[in-house]
């Protein structure tokens, strides 16, 4: 019952600012960025995909470290020396899960499943942050306590 009411609610204010993790500490990239400048902020996130946005800050899609080794593999070696001649948009996807703040919990939870994050944008398309698949559980985890 309590797990129904989560699935339909909208996510209140409060919670939004707890779960999600906001733009200014999400590690992005930009579609026109070369692709060793993109390697370089995985690697030093550590995360294994990222958002990639535009300039005026909309998401276009994420890019991760598989893809970009993918697309410097040679026959017999990652070739390295090959990263400076392409560029994020060269190997990025444009799927990415994307919600609107005020979409209900449930969205979040569905999308979550199949995927580690969902971007979170405003209703005019600017990008506010991510929900993780960890926040979102760690929410269920909460209110499943209360019961
Ligand atoms: O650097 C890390 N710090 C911490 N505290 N946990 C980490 C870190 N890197 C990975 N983790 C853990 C988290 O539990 O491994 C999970 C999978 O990471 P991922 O997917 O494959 O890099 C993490 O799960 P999560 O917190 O639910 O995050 C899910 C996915 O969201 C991550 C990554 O693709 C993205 N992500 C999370 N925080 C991010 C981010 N992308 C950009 N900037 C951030 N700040």
């Amino acid at each position: 019952m309590l797990l129904q009411t989560l699935k339909n609610s909208q996510i209140t204010d409060n919670e939004i600012s707890e779960l999600m993790i906001s733009q200014e500490k999400v590690a992005h990239v930009q579609s026109n960025n070369p692709l060793d400048h993109a390697l370089l902020v995985l690697i030093k996130s550590g995360y294994t995909s990222i958002p990639v946005l535009d300039k005026q800050y909309k998401v276009q899609g994420q890019v991760g470290k598989a893809q970009i080794l993918d697309s410097i593999l040679g026959m017999e070696r990652i070739e390295m020396e090959r990263l400076h001649e392409y560029f994020v948009s060269d190997v990025m996807t444009e799927k990415v899960p994307r919600m609107k703040k005020d979409e209900t919990f449930g969205k979040a939870l569905m999308l979550s499943i199949n995927h580690p994050f969902v971007c979170i944008e405003d209703n005019d398309g600017a990008f506010l942050g991510i929900m993780t698949r960890r926040s979102i559980l760690a929410l269920i985890h909460r209110h499943l306590e209360k019961i």
